[in-house]
């Protein structure tokens, strides 16, 4: 079973005071390994902090916008020389805006693009040669349902997703020679912040139709939870995946592979 063990490997989760970025984080630490997170201000990065710290969790947290190559590259450097070289790369920070794509302005449509596909390529590009001096190393780009499926008012972030997906099968044909493999991990519908919206309770006390709706559509009749993700990811962060490259698992309670309960 070591080799599931993350112990001595140094983990950078983005975006990770909060959400799927901090659950994975958390069980990583679990696992053994020193974890660092960045998100876009001091105040999450001070609540991730402490979020940590309430789990027994000594986290290293940095203020870093993942769209930004000069900050990147400063936190890279500050990470090399005051921790030491990232052993696990998970590019989890993300946005989505929904809205139907003839109202979406270009400006919207940018920013997903940039922070939900230019972030990981800019945090990957900063991250690798180190790995490469290494001698290994883990990338784990978080995509999603989306990086298969489209559906209303998520144009661009299908589109990022759809992107993520590719960009994970190019780091893995690129840099596998390198002892380094990309994998993504494709969460299904998650209870996080960022899907709130589409489970708010109506005014009448009645479920969303979006949440009766994604119940209808996954065979395990249910959202799935963070902590859904943390073995699926320790997996691929652990030497237990060091042949597997390239490769996007869902983690989705089977919303991939079935066609919906019948009305
Ligand atoms: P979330 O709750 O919105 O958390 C996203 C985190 O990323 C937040 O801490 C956010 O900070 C941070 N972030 C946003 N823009 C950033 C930037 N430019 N630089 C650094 N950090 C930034 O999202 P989540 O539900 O945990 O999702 C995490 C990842 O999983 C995302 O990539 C998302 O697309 C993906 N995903 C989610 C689901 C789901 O159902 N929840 C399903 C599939 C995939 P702010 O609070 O300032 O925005
Ligand atoms: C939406 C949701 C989804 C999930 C996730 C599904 O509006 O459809 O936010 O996009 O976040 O990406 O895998």
């Amino acid at each position: 079973m070591d080799q599931f063990s993350l112990k001595g490997k140094i983990a950078l989760v983005t975006g990770a005071s909060y959400g799927i970025g901090f659950a994975i984080a958390s069980s990583f630490s679990k696992a053994g390994a020193t974890i660092i997170f960045n998100d876009i201000n001091q105040e999450l990065v001070d609540k991730g902090i402490k979020a940590y710290n309430e789990l027994g969790i000594k986290a290293y947290g940095y203020v870093c916008d993942v769209t930004d190559e000069i900050q990147v590259k400063e936190l890279i450097n500050t990470i090399e020389k005051e921790i030491g070289t990232i052993d696990i790369l998970v590019n989890n920070a993300g946005i989505i805006k929904r809205i139907p794509m003839c109202d979406m302005s270009v400006e919207d449509f940018r920013k997903v693009i940039d922070v939900d596909l230019n972030g990981p390529f800019i945090v990957s590009k900063a991250v690798i040669p180190g790995m490469i001096k290494k001698g290994h190393g883990k990338i784990i780009n978080i995509c999603s349902m989306m990086s298969e499926l489209g559906r209303e008012t998520v144009s661009a972030y299908a589109a990022a997703k759809g992107g993520l997906k590719m960009l994970t099968k190019n780091i893995a044909s690129e840099y596998g020679k390198y002892n380094i493999q990309c994998n993504g991990i494709g969460p299904g519908y998650i209870a996080t912040p960022q899907t709130a919206p589409l489970r708010e309770i109506q005014p009448d006390g009645s479920k969303h139709p979006f949440d009766s709706f994604i119940i209808s559509k996954t065979p395990a009749e249910r959202w799935g939870t963070q902590e859904d993700l943390t073995g699926p990811a320790i997996f691929l962060a652990s030497d237990a995946s060091n042949f597997v490259n390239g490769h996007i698992l869902y983690v989705d309670g089977g919303i991939l592979a079935y066609i919906g309960k019948q009305p």
